[in-house]
């Protein structure tokens, strides 16, 4: 099943342009095996009170034409971090379908960041890297906003 869905991927790969439309911050995976791939809309809300977890909500776009399934999550400057559920259940797996944005957003799927470091700061960047089945790898910039901030 696996091999069927990488072998259809790898033979599309070629036919695929960029999947880009101008948008600013927007991050295209490279790795031929996540190409398709877009991260957009990227931020971390720091916790109102230190110490806290920090959430990082972002927009997932698959334009190639194969299922492509996140299986981890992690924050750089962050002792760990998960997916969850918008109930705080945590997540393994999180499909994103041929064609589909699957949005990680306030009140709905998200991940969580514990013991981030005091480095993280708002205004800043934080790497995010979330990873596929199969073990490819994006990583994109996170905005780092103030727990006030927007979300
Ligand atoms: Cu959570």
């Amino acid at each position: 099943m696996r091999k069927g869905i990488l072998g259809a991927l790898a033979l599309t790969i070629a036919s695929l342009g960029p999947a880009g439309c101008g948008e600013g911050a927007a991050v295209e995976a490279e790795d031929t095996a996540t190409a398709g791939i877009e991260i957009t809309n990227a931020r971390l809300m720091l916790p109102a009170v230190a110490g806290n977890p920090g959430a990082v909500y972002f927009d997932v776009v698959n334009s190639s034409d194969s299922n492509m399934v996140i299986r981890a999550a992690s924050v750089a400057d962050a002792g760990s971090a998960m997916m969850h559920t918008g109930d705080m259940q945590e997540m393994t797996q999180v499909m994103v379908g041929p064609g589909e944005t699957v949005k990680f957003e306030p009140g709905g799927q998200h991940i969580m960041a514990m013991d981030l470091a005091d480095t993280v700061t708002a205004g800043g960047k934080a790497d995010v890297t979330v990873t596929f089945v199969g073990g490819d790898e994006v990583t994109f910039p996170a905005e780092v906003r103030a727990a006030g901030d927007e979300r």
